[in-house]
């Protein structure tokens, strides 16, 4: 099957899910409902949760067991996308291509939909079905972990301190790790256990992820540069604009491409033990090289 329709048919499995896990836009408080819907049927590309899936079926298991975690991980992103966008942090008025939360709904109903939205993703990760190798409890402290002080918010911490001040390459290396990095490894590993892995596949994964993460945000940071606001369906040349660290910015714009293309690489090389079978992951690593948004 082709990349582009292996991927429609995860996003229809992902989205469906999606709608039946979260409660109805009438469901009270219907502010707060439609909000959470608002962001989360927005246009996103499902990466993560797609990752997720592909994850389980290279281990041997199904979509269909892996959703729960595909729908928590997506969950976890959209919350994190609308704080980041709040005026007391990055403070964007567009993402995935329409007004913000907060522009839409106010910055109390928009700090409380990512709350809920959090909240919402360990309910639905504490539903997935245990494996012999890992249970319920795995999945959630998985989950906790990437998205907790130590990584997702660390990043954010780290990137919000960091702006306008000198950021040395290790720092800003660490800082994409962590806000982007690990969740991404995450949506792997939560597939690969869901799929009942074993240690060194899921070792395999999560080598994958780190490399994978970080490509990905170095290719965010250049497309932020290359871009415009309409291809990316968010305020593009923002990070120039906050004197953000990126790796255009440390690095150059023709060396942080060669270190994306060294990245993706090492993220290729790191699906060896799959073989044959990591066929729709190797070419979904590539893809993500040369996308555009
Ligand atoms: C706790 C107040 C509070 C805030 C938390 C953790 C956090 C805020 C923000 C996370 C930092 C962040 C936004 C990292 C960027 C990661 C990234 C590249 C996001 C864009 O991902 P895409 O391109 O987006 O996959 P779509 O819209 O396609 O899903």
């Amino acid at each position: 099957m082709e990349l582009q329709d292996y991927l429609r048919l995860s996003v229809q499995k992902i989205d469906r899910a999606l709608d039946t896990f979260l409660p109805k836009a009438s469901a009270k408080p219907q502010t707060l409902h439609k909000a959470m819907r608002y962001s989360l049927f927005a246009g996103g590309k499902r990466l993560r949760p797609a990752l997720t899936l592909a994850a389980a079926e290279l281990c041997g298991g199904s979509a269909q067991d892996a959703l729960p975690a595909a729908c928590a991980v997506e969950c976890i992103h959209t919350y994190s996308l609308i704080h980041d966008d709040l005026p007391c942090m990055d403070d964007d008025d567009l993402r995935r291509g329409r007004p913000t939360s907060h522009k839409v709904f106010g910055e109390g109903i928009a700090v409380l939909t990512g709350d809920a939205l959090l909240t919402l993703a360990f309910e639905i990760l504490a539903q997935a079905s245990p494996t012999p190798r890992y249970g319920a409890a795995d999945l959630v402290r998985e989950l906790a972990h990437a998205s907790g002080s130590r990584w997702l918010i660390a990043g954010q911490v780290l990137d919000l301190e960091g702006e306008g001040k000198p950021v040395t390459k290790a720092a800003l290396k660490f800082i994409h790790q962590s806000k982007t990095a690990a969740l991404l490894t995450c949506s792997l590993r939560l597939g690969a256990m869901s799929a009942n892995a074993t240690p060194s596949k899921l070792k395999a994964l999560t080598d994958f992820g780190s490399a994978l993460g970080l490509a990905f945000q170095v290719i965010d940071d250049i497309l932020d540069v290359t871009q415009t606001t309409e291809q990316l369906g968010k305020t593009a040349g923002k990070d120039a604009a906050v004197t953000k660290a990126t790796y255009p910015a440390l690095f150059g714009l023709n060396r942080a491409r060669e270190i994306a293309s060294e990245l993706t690489r090492e993220a290729l090389d790191a699906l060896a033990p799959f073989g044959k079978k990591a066929l729709q992951m190797r070419a979904l690593t590539n893809s993500l090289l040369v996308r555009e948004y």
